[in-house]
């Protein structure tokens, strides 16, 4: 009894913290998870070396009028960072400005995968929608 406790609590936690199995549709972009993965990694480089010259990755508010869940653990900080539709990596400096578009993944200072979020569709024009399959 007591391991089959330990078994669940371990598999609910694992399920917490795992990328989407399948594509993410955020209004008529895709991302696969290793897309999401590589937007993750990004971030946390530019996070870890202090290089937000790009503005991103930036902090990512839990807004609970925007009714977004989070699939990660604990109480934040959480950070979001662009997705480029096609897989590029998000780069932008200050002589070359590049938008970052409607769409962020969002992760722990640790890395982990939290949610996909868009501003299209959103009840506001700042406001942020989850995506689909996130
Ligand atoms: P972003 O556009 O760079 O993603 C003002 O709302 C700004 O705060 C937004 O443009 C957004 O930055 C950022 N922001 C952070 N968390 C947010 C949230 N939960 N909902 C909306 N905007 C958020």
């Amino acid at each position: 009894m007591f391991a089959k406790v330990l078994v669940l609590i371990a598999s609910a936690s694992l399920a917490l913290a795992s990328l989407p199995s399948g594509t993410v549709t955020c209004g008529s972009n895709k991302y696969t998870s290793s897309e999401l993965t590589s937007a993750i990694n990004a971030g946390l480089n530019d996070l870890n070396s202090n290089n937000l010259q790009d503005d991103y990755p930036h902090q990512y508010y839990d807004e609970p009028s925007e009714d977004i869940t989070l699939y990660c653990s604990g109480n934040g900080p959480w950070y979001e960072f662009p997705l480029v539709p096609g897989g590029a990596i998000y780069k932008s400096t200050s002589s070359h400005y590049v938008s970052p578009g409607t769409d962020r993944v969002i992760f722990t200072g640790s890395g982990t995968y939290c949610a996909v979020v868009t501003h299209t569709g959103a009840a506001s024009y700042d406001g942020f929608v989850a995506c689909k399959g996130d």
